[in-house]
């Protein structure tokens, strides 16, 4: 029994709001989706497990019909769904009442239910969210029937507002295999055995690192599980050091340089430290009009040579300022009031 497990593809999440790349990152998401599909029918899967968020938000008819006709090229393909915290259950949600594709099962019952298919001996466990949070660990304690049947578990939560759940309990358990969504990392949680399949595709800035899907085998009563990239962009924090002698554009052509060799293809999320001229102020706008760069954080420093300062303004007021600081080591505070007191005090 060969399946692909996926997890929080968030369709119909717009990324990056307000970066001109926006709007073709909300196509994305959909044609990693349907990408992932077509590898599906390709691989000719048994089973196709979707560990809850599929939808962003609420889903809307057109979209169902859409993703009910990609799941029709899979015909020799199971797929089991839940409802996640972001697409759960509302009375008038359009998950319910759909008319289903017969290889399809949606277990979108509040407690958990299970759908059977002796063909490929194997049994998915699962419920859905019926509001956005659930603070009892509904999991923890559910255990399979005992039977030669693979049994899995789709599972969406892990945090303590969105079904918490006690890994070692969870690890006793009995399932085969545990089918996690809602964490947007990818993780093995443990060995063949329980894994986040993390986001198909990154949805936001914090979801770092590749995503994509995980497929297993389950052969002889032993599961393997391996994880397999699919996104074709990542986001990359990046940090730039700055020198006293660098302006706007030698950051940005240090930067150009760093993507040229970690890829265009990224989104990077820039941060400047370093030293810089004081007086000089970078315009970290000229930063971002290159490839997709979605913010640049300065966290630079003016490069305040004291001693200098000590003897040009000896006796004054800047002078008698700086003084005020020495005689101890300075903690950060008050780092930071002597670098904003000279800025002030020098007119920068
Ligand atoms: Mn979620």
């Amino acid at each position: 029994m060969r399946f692909m497990h996926m997890a929080d593809v968030h369709l119909g999440a717009v990324p990056d709001s307000g970066a001109p790349w926006s709007g073709a990152r909300e196509k994305e998401i959909w044609d990693t989706f349907r990408s992932s599909i077509q590898d599906a029918a390709s691989e000719q899967l048994d089973l196709l497990l979707i560990a809850g968020d599929l939808f962003h938000r609420q889903p809307l008819l057109a979209e169902l019909k859409e993703v009910n006709y990609l799941f029709s090229t899979l015909p020799k393909t199971r797929v089991v769904l839940i409802a996640g915290n972001h697409d759960y259950l509302q009375p008038a949600s359009c998950y319910l009442n759909f008319p289903w594709n017969r290889n399809v099962a949606c277990l979108f019952s509040r407690q958990c239910e299970r759908v059977r298919f002796p063909e490929i001996n194997t049994e998915v466990y699962g419920l859905s969210y019926y509001r956005q949070e659930i603070q009892e660990p509904l999991y923890d304690e559910l255990r399979p029937v005992r039977d030669d049947y693979c049994h899995i578990l789709l599972a969406h939560g892990g945090d303590s507002q969105h079904i918490p759940m006690s890994r070692e309990l969870l690890a006793k358990s009995g399932f085969d295999y545990l089918a996690l969504g809602h964490i947007h990392k990818p993780q093995m949680v443990a060995a063949n055995k329980a894994a986040y399949a993390g986001a198909l595709g990154p949805i936001d800035c914090n979801d770092t690192g590749p995503h994509g899907y995980i497929l297993g085998e389950y052969k002889k009563g032993k599961m393997s599980v391996s994880f397999v990239p699919k996104a074709k962009r990542e986001y990359v924090p990046i940090t730039i050091e700055a020198e006293e002698q660098d302006t706007t554009f030698s950051l940005r052509d240090k930067l150009e340089k760093q993507i040229e060799q970690r890829g265009w293809q990224h989104i990077y999320r820039v941060t400047l430290k370093g030293f810089r001229e004081p007086g000089i102020q970078y315009d970290t706008d000229k930063m971002k009009d290159f490839g997709m760069v979605l913010d640049v954080s300065d966290q630079t420093v003016p490069a305040f040579h004291l001693d200098e300062l000590k003897r040009k303004y000896n006796g004054q007021l800047i002078g008698r300022y700086i003084e005020s600081f020495e005689g101890h080591d300075r903690s950060a505070v008050e780092e930071l009031a002597l670098q904003y007191g000279l800025e002030a005090l020098l007119g920068s």
